[in-house]
């Protein structure tokens, strides 16, 4: 069986076991405490040299970091990752901009605001600048999904997968939702597709 190492909470692993629960892939899950350290340990450097969950084992001992690297290994022959060549690119294209422009901020002040007892001075003088960049990123979803359903081709996928695990938790990292009608709307339409889980979700 594939093994999910995971850390409660986290929407980069809840992306990975969101979509392994649409596709109906049964899965163990292994929670890694990262407030503890456990994905720096030497012996889970040996399965991600990176020291970060989400990793996916697989069944023939293989490991793979990197949600959006999962995402496509699961979502490869399926309708969660288009065939079409140019429809694959925007999908790359959504989830580059979810790691580039879009987690770094929102998941970031979610984490400090939502996980920690306490910023350092360096956070507090950060936060305001992670805030700013947040909102761009939420600016750029708004305006494209304003005229569309879903992120490429008006057909629920992976891009929607990547961007909506951090998204639907931003006001847990103080982003004022309010005025993003167009992405309220989008969280309401992912969250009714068949086999959603709630990142809330009890294993
Ligand atoms: N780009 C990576 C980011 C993974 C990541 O930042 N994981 C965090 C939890 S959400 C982590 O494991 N942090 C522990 C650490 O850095 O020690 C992905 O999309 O998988």
């Amino acid at each position: 069986m594939l093994k999910v190492y995971d850390f409660t909470g986290s929407g980069n692993g809840y992306k990975v076991w969101l979509l392994m629960s649409q596709l109906g892939i049964p899965f163990e899950r292994i929670e890694c405490d990262i407030l503890k350290g456990e994905t720096r340990t030497p012996a889970f450097l040996e399965k991600n040299p990176n020291g970060r969950i989400p990793t996916l084992e697989l069944e023939d001992g293989t490991f793979l970091f990197e949600s959006g690297a999962i995402l496509w290994y699961l979502a490869e022959g399926t309708a969660f990752a288009p065939s079409d060549r140019l429809a694959r690119a925007k999908t790359l294209q959504w989830m580059f901009f979810e790691q580039y422009s879009h987690e770094p901020y929102i998941a970031v002040a979610r984490f400090w605001k939502h996980f920690l007892d306490k910023l350092t001075a360096e956070q507090e003088a950060n936060l305001p600048d992670i805030m700013k960049k947040g909102y761009a990123a939420l600016d750029v979803m708004e305006k494209h999904l304003a005229t569309r359903t879903f992120f490429v081709d008006e057909r629920y996928g992976l891009a929607d997968i990547a961007l909506y695990a951090y998204t639907h938790v931003a006001h847990e990292g103080e982003f004022d939702m309010s005025n993003y009608p167009s992405i309220t709307a989008w969280t309401a339409r992912v969250k009714a597709q068949p086999g959603h889980v709630s990142i809330e979700h009890k294993f």
